[in-house]
């Protein structure tokens, strides 16, 4: 296993769209399994493949406190959204950035896991929180672009500043 580094906001390769994973193989396994432990060291409740430098469709989620729901998305597919929700995000690759975003309350999705088989999921909360936070990531979305141009711009120049400071 192998920690990753993780690309920073606003890096423009967060935006490239992921390719979808044509089979699941030993070098899929491995991606995946390198992402789980950068998510767990970092640590966060998700990553995508993107944050990695990666432009192929995989996701590592895991909400629970005791790192022991580890969720693993090849090619996720959002099926349904229903609902809203408000949410306090963060993002590995905008660091000390909060802010809310309004997301779908519940989200229904199918995906491939580690063994390629197809399966479908149905969260609510913050796990769809998450789902949809990471599969924006996919599209090359940051979860930033949610927020006005104004956030987006002060997001921008802080992170620069900061990126001065710790260079
Ligand atoms: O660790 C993370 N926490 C989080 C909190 C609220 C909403 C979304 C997230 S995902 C984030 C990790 C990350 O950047 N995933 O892409
Ligand atoms: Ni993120």
């Amino acid at each position: 296993m192998a920690l990753l580094p993780i690309l920073r906001y606003p890096d423009p390769r967060l935006h490239k769209i992921a390719a979808p994973v044509e089979h699941v193989d030993e070098s899929v396994r491995k991606l995946a399994a390198d992402m789980a432990e950068t998510m767990y060291e970092a640590p966060g409740i998700g990553l995508a493949a993107t944050q990695v430098d990666v432009h192929r469709q995989v996701i590592v989620i895991d909400i629970s406190e005791d790192k022991s729901q580890l969720l693993t998305l090849i090619n996720p597919e959002i099926l349904e959204l229903a609902g809203e929700q408000v949410c306090e995000e963060g993002c590995l690759s905008v660091p000390g950035v909060y802010e809310k975003v309004s997301r779908a309350e519940r989200v229904k999705v199918r995906a491939l896991n580690l063994r390629g088989e197809s399966f479908a999921l149905e969260a609510e909360g913050l796990l769809a929180v998450c789902i949809q936070h990471e599969v924006d990531h996919l599209q090359g979305k940051v979860f930033v672009e949610h927020l006005s141009r104004l956030k987006q711009t002060r997001i921008k120049s802080r992170l620069a500043k900061q990126a001065r400071i710790t260079a």
